[in-house]
């Protein structure tokens, strides 16, 4: 079976050291549950940091601890105090977690940092490199490690590696602050596959690809000069039936073995049976909006009098970062407002808020998200929430209302919750009281929907959703790597092509023999060029035809004194050898005027783009426009010509960049059979990276030599990487 590798920044472990004992427990986090199913299909290993510092552990501790954790099938990367502080608690906590949460404000950009983050991210490719063997995919996890999947990818290029985010990706124009941003999406680029929490992420992070890179994008994949990333949304699940049946299970305990939670919220309730209970547990983090929900909370006992000593707010806060200065002065503020209310609004016996700053056991926090009929779920940003997930699975009789932030990846799929602006005051306020007063029915109906849904896709379903569009990649690279013409097959193209007496290379010009230029002018053939294809037509075994969709004039400026033949315009016209340029069959430009002022409109409304007049065809070039307007404006102005193209027996090229019009039924296929009806071949070699190219594939005969520059689909026999390689391969068939 092969082996796969789990990577994040801490193992899901907790390690407890006595003096000479070392006890490793398994944590019981989401990530690890839905990891657990995983492992039944492959024999995985996880690879992290274990929380202890090396420096602290004696040589013979240290060995105990990794044979404990082999136990877990966990490996350690050891990490020192130093890089403890400046790549978690420094970049990870103080840069990317601020950023990727739109709190530029709090944002650190220290060099110092920055270099600890790389130099930790190569530990663990480091770790990695040792426990390759029998390794095909890997699964990396997280912000700590941005930069892992690059430099795998450097040491390891066949294996398989998928990444998920599990914090926001923010918009291109807040993530453009960074000033190490070409190298972190370079770093997440080393994957094959990327996942998200949400759409919207996704999106995000595309429009970053395409405006600092300038790769192109199609749908959900983006086509690197020598891969293709996948990238795609998975809002990840929790383990549902763990938090509804453990629900379940405490209801039924005796009340000596109920939690101690659980006795003092029933006790409570018998006191004061009125009392509505509002939960809200987070970590103490700015980006979980504890501050905007207790001002909220305070302005609805200020405007809600009537239901004053009515409401109880649960405030459970888990300490986090507690190094980090910005959540030392979160606690503060928190604990101010606290005091502030309860000094308010407290009678003799009753407080309005419980707050509470510590974590607690599973059964305790399963009792509390049972036990509370409303949870008040506010985060200024955050990925998911899993939280209001849990929330949601421990209502065993379908009651309960979820007040959910809008600006939580977990609003997307729980849109039966009552959403929220955190933002807005005044609306939360609202929310709270709508939620007392919601009856039973509607709980249960909304509730019921989500369930329904938490269930099905739960982590376990959300792991196994990622390997398999792992899985999927995998084999679309394998599918990639079947056509690329491999040494051994380009040994026997050229015994085939140099042992025959006639040839014909029908051979594209741009992206095949020449890269491309922002201004297609300036795409001109170089010395090299010119040599490479005269001593290609030296042999007057070989026929060299340049099939392009340029326009005939440059192609007369450029190639005219040439003894090749030239096929331009998408095969409008050919000119042979010292002969003139003749029409492969009438055409009529008539329609031009009429498409022209549909293009001036879109030039004018697209800065950078300009169009371009062949003979018999009009062309809307993008290429230097902004990636994003330029594409949408494409759509548009296809959509646009749809109705005019047919009645005008016209139709529309969508090339690299470029949206071609003309006369419906020319491509390159047709005019390459009617030249080889004239000089028929014994083997024929056909060289093209644009989709118009394909028709050239599909139109000459089927022992034709068919090559494709490029990852994008084709129907061609062999696929090479560029325009270097094509170079090459002419090279060899100058013979
Ligand atoms: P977090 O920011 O940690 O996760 P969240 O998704 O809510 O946020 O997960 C918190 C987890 O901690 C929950 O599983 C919860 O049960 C547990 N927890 C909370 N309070 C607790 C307490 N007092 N005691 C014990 N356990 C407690 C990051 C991202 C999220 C994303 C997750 C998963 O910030 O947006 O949902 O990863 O991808």
């Amino acid at each position: 079976m092969k082996r796969f590798l789990i990577i994040s920044n801490r193992l899901p472990v907790q390690i407890a050291i006595s003096d000479d004992n070392i006890d490793v427990t398994p944590s019981v986090g989401g990530l690890a549950t839905g990891m657990q199913s995983v492992s039944k299909s492959f024999k995985s290993s996880w690879i992290g940091w274990s929380g202890v510092e090396a420096q602290n552990l004696s040589s013979e501790q240290q060995k105990k601890v990794d044979s404990a954790l082999a136990n877990e099938n966990c490996i350690d990367v050891n990490l020192t105090e130093e890089e403890v502080e400046l790549y978690y608690e420094g970049f990870s906590n103080k840069t990317i977690w601020p950023l990727f949460h739109y709190f530029s404000q709090f944002v650190e950009y220290e060099e110092d940092q920055w270099q600890a983050y790389k130099a930790v991210n190569q530990k663990f490719a480091d770790v990695i490199a040792e426990n390759m063997e029998g390794v095909d995919k890997i699964w990396v996890h997280d912000y700590h490690l941005l930069l892992l999947p690059q430099m795998i990818k450097e040491r390891f290029p066949e294996v398989t590696i998928g990444f998920f985010l599990h914090i926001p990706f923010p918009s291109y124009e807040v993530f453009r602050i960074l000033p190490w941003r070409n190298e972190i999406i370079n770093g997440m680029l080393g994957a094959d596959l990327l996942g998200f929490h949400t759409f919207d992420y996704e999106r995000h992070f595309m429009s970053s690809v395409r405006r600092l890179l300038g790769y192109d994008i199609q749908i959900n994949e983006i086509s690197l000069p020598r891969r293709i990333v996948k990238v795609d949304n998975f809002p990840m699940g929790i383990d549902y039936d763990k938090f509804h049946d453990a629900a379940i299970a405490s209801q039924k305990k005796s009340v000596r073995d109920k939690s101690e939670v659980r006795k003092e919220l029933e006790r409570y309730y018998l006191l004061y049976p009125e009392t509505k209970f509002i939960l809200s547990i987070d970590r103490l983090d700015y980006s979980k909006g504890l501050i905007n929900r207790l001002e909220a909370f305070e302005y609805f006992l200020q405007e809600y009098p009537e239901y004053r000593n009515k409401v109880t707010l649960v405030l459970l806060a888990v300490p986090s970062r507690v190094g980090v200065e910005q959540y030392q002065q979160m606690k503060s503020e928190v604990d101010e407002i606290v005091g502030r209310v309860n000094g308010k609004y407290s009678s003799i016996n009753r407080m309005p808020i419980w707050y509470f700053y510590r974590s607690l056991p599973f059964q305790n926090l399963v009792d509390l998200y049972n036990y509370c009929e409303i949870a008040l779920i506010t985060p200024i940003r955050d990925g998911m929430n899993l939280v209001a997930k849990e929330f949601i699975a421990s209502k065993t009789d379908g009651r309960g209302v979820l007040i959910l932030s809008e600006m939580a990846g977990a609003s997307k799929e729980m849109s039966e919750a009552l959403i929220i602006n955190p933002n807005d005051k005044a609306q939360i306020a609202a929310a709270i009281q709508t939620a007392i007063e919601m009856p039973d029915e509607e709980q249960i109906e909304r509730n019921t929907i989500l369930q329904k849904r938490l269930k099905r896709y739960n982590v376990e379903k959300w792991a196994n959703d990622f390997l398999n569009s792992l899985e999927k990649v995998k084999m679309s690279e394998e599918i990639y790597l079947a056509k690329k013409l491999t040494k051994i097959a380009q040994k026997s193209l050229v015994k085939d092509i140099c042992s025959s007496d006639s040839r014909v290379f029908f051979l594209d010009y741009d992206g095949t023999l020449t890269g491309f230029k922002n201004n297609p002018g300036h795409a001109k053939p170089d010395e090299a060029l010119y040599d490479l294809l005269d001593e290609l037509d030296a042999n007057p075994k070989n026929k060299v035809v340049l099939i392009s969709g340029r326009d005939k004039d440059t192609f007369e400026k450029w190639f005219g004194h040439k003894p090749y033949t030239l096929i331009v315009e998408h095969g409008v016209w050919v000119r042979s050898p010292e002969k003139t340029w003749q029409m492969i069959e009438p055409l009529d430009d008539s329609w031009k005027e009429s498409i022209r002022s549909s293009l001036e409109f879109y030039v004018d409304r697209t800065p950078g783009s300009f169009i371009e007049e062949k003979n018999y065809s009009l062309v809307w070039h993008y290429r230097k426009s902004d990636p994003e307007l330029g594409v949408n404006r494409a759509i548009e102005l296809k959509d646009e010509l749809t109705s005019l193209v047919t009645n005008l027996n016209l139709e529309i090229l969508e090339g690299n960049k470029v949206i071609e019009i003309k006369n419906r039924g020319i491509n390159k296929g047709r005019a390459a059979q009617k030249l080889l009806h004239e000089f028929p071949a014994d083997k024929i070699v056909a060289i093209g990276d644009d989709w118009t190219d394909e028709f050239l594939f599909a139109e000459i005969p089927d022992s034709a030599i068919t090559i494709k520059v490029g990852l994008a689909k084709t129907i061609a026999k062999y696929k090479v990487e560029n325009v270097s390689e094509v170079r090459q391969l002419l090279k060899e068939f100058c013979c």
